[in-house]
C-alpha cells in the first residue's frame, strides 16, 4: 500500500482553516518560529524494525493482522510512517531478524519511500536455531572464548551487511550479567567485555560509531555487566573515539534524573544515540511521552542546550531512534504517536528562552527559572509542529488520516490477518 501526495493535500485540505487560526495565534506568541520549523523539519527518528508487528510479553501475544513479513514490508512501514508525518525517515534494523538476502533490491525499497539505515543492531541475547554455542550465561563477558568469539564474529557481520546498506552505526545492547550473587566475577566479566567490545570496535569502518546501550536489570536480575551510564562510558571511553553511550530511556533505576545523565554525556562528548520510549515501572517500551511528558521535555531541554553548546547539529549529530513494543495498540498508530511526542517534546525545548533562564540562573531566582522551563512545556506546540509536517509534506494529523484511509484494513487484506513478523 502507498499513501500518495494528493490523498493528504485533500486530507490538509479540510483542516486548513482551524489550523491556521492555530498557528497564527502561536506564532504571535512566540519569538523565531520560522527557525524552529526549520529545525523541525530537518529532524528525523529512526524506527525499530522489531517495533512494527505486536510485541507482547511473556504471557502472551496479541495480533492486530497485516504485520509485514519480510524486511521489505518493514521498510514498506517505515515509508508509510514517513509518508504522513515525514519525520520517520529510518529504519533499524535488527540482525539476524532482519537479514538482507538482496542489497540492491533492500535498497530500492527503502530509496521509493525516502528510507534510510539507521544504526544495526546485533542480537547476542537469544540462541538462533542451528547456533553452535550458547549464549545462556553471556556473550561478550562469557567465561568460555570461544563463545566470545562467536558473539565478536556476529557483530562483525552485523557491521558488514550495515556496510551495504549504507548504515553507519552498530549498536550493541548486551544480556550478560548475572541472576544471583556468586554466579560471576564482576571483574573478569567486565574486563572479557571490555576485550570483546575491543575486536568489534577495530572493524568498524573509518566513519562508523559504536554504541553501548546499557540497561540496569532485565534479563539478568543480579547485575548487569553494561547496567548503568557509568559502566557504558567506561567501555566508551576506553575504547575510543568511535564509541559511544546509547541512552534508553526505559533502562534506568525509577526515577534516575535522565536529563542530567544526558547533559553530562554531551558534556563529555560521549552521548551517541537514543532509543526513546516511556516506562512506568521497568524497560516497559511504552509510546514515547504517554507517561512522563515533563521527562521528556527537560531530556530534551538538555539535549537542545548542550548540542549548542558544542555547536552539533541536531539533526545529525546523534542517532535518534525509537525502541518501543505494543501489547494492545495498533504498532503503527502507537509509532506516530511516539513521534508526534518527540517532535512536540523537541519543539517546547526550542522555544525555552535561554537568555532569560541564565539571568535567572545567575541571580539563583530559583522560582524564575522553573517558571521559564514550565512556561515552554505548558505551551500548546502542535500547531507548530503540525505546520512543519504540512510544509514537510505530511498530514496535519497523521493519525486521523491513517484510520481514514483504513492503513491496517488495508495491510491484513494485502498481507493477511496471520501474517507474522520476526523478531520479538
Ligand atoms: C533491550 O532491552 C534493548 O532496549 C535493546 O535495544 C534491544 O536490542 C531491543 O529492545 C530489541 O530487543
Ligand atoms: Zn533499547
Ligand atoms: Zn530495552
Ligand atoms: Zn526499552
Amino acid at each position: 500500500m502507498r499513501i500518495d501526495k494528493q490523498q493528504i493535500a485533500t486530507f490538509n485540505e479540510g483542516l486548513l482553516a482551524g489550523h491556521t487560526k492555530r498557528f497564527e495565534y502561536i506564532s504571535s506568541e512566540i519569538d523565531g518560529v520560522e527557525q524552529i520549523i526549520s529545525k523541525l523539519i530537518d529532524f528525523q527518528i529512526g524506527i525499530p524494525s522489531w517495533a512494527l508487528g505486536a510485541g507482547g510479553t511473556r504471557f502472551g501475544r496479541f495480533h492486530f493482522g497485516g504485520a509485514p513479513a519480510t524486511l521489505e514490508e518493514k521498510i514498506e512501514d517505515v515509508g508509510l510512517l514517513h509518508a504522513l508525518n515525514r519525520n520517520s525517515g529510518s529504519i533499524s534494523l535488527h540482525i539476524p531478524w532482519d537479514v538482507p538476502k538482496d542489497y540492491a533490491a533492500i535498497k530500492k525499497v527503502a530509496a521509493d519511500s525516502g528510507i534510510k539505515f539507521d544504526a544495526m543492531n546485533s542480537n547476542t541475547f537469544q540462541d538462533q536455531p542451528g547456533q553452535l554455542l550458547s549464549y545462556k550465561f553471556g556473550s561478550l563477558q562469557n567465561v568460555d572464548k570461544a563463545v566470545r568469539k562467536q558473539a565478536i564474529e556476529h557483530n562483525i557481520e552485523v557491521i558488514k551487511h550495515g556496510v551495504e546498506l549504507g548504515s553507519k552505526a552498530l549498536t550493541v545492547w548486551l544480556a550478560d550479567g548475572s541472576c544471583f550473587p556468586g554466579q560471576l566475577s564482576f571483574r573478569n566479566a567486565f574486563n572479557n567485555t571490555l576485550e570483546s567490545l575491543q575486536e568489534i570496535y577495530s572493524a568498524l569502518p573509518e566513519d562508523w560509531k559504536v554504541f553501548v546501550e546499557y540497561k540496569a536489570f532485565e534479563p539478568n536480575f543480579y547485575s548487569t555487566t553494561v547496567g548503568d551510564w557509568g559502566q557504558s562510558l567506561l567501555y566508551t571511553s576506553k575504547l575510543g573515539e568511535k564509541a559511544y553511550t546509547l541512552v534508553d530511556l526505559g533502562h534506568h533505576l525509577p526515577n534516575a534524573n535522565i536529563e542530567q545523565i544526558v547533559a553530562l554525556l554531551l558534556n563529555e562528548g560521549k552521548l551517541g544515540g537514543f532509543h526513546f520510549n516511556d516506562s512506568k515501572y521497568g524497560d516497559d517500551d511504552l509510546t514515547a511521552g504517554s507517561i512522563k511528558p515533563y521527562q521528556l521535555f527537560l531530556i530534551f531541554n538538555e539535549l537542545v542546550d548542550g548540542m549548542d553548546a558544542r555547536g552539533m547539529n541536531h539533526a545529525k549529530d546523534l542517532g535518534w531512534m525509537i525502541d518501543a513494543s505494543h501489547n494492545v495498540k495498533d504498532p503503527l498508530e502507537d509509532l506516530l504517536q511516539s513521534v508526534d511526542a518527540i517532535m512536540a517534546a523537541y519543539a517546547q525545548a526550542l522555544m525555552v528562552d535561554k537568555k532569560a533562564l541564565e539571568a535567572a540562573r545567575a541571580n539563583s531566582d530559583v522560582a524564575q527559572a522553573q517558571e521559564i522551563l514550565q512556561n515552554a512545556f505548558r505551551t500548546d506546540v502542535r500547531p507548530l509542529v503540525a505546520e512543519a509536517r504540512k510544509r514537510a509534506g505530511g498530514a496535519l494529523q497523521p493519525l486521523t488520516l491513517y484510520r481514514q484511509l483504513g492503513v491496517r484494513e488495508q495491510l491484513i487484506k494485502e498481507r493477511g490477518v496471520d501474517s507474522q513478523t520476526t523478531g520479538l
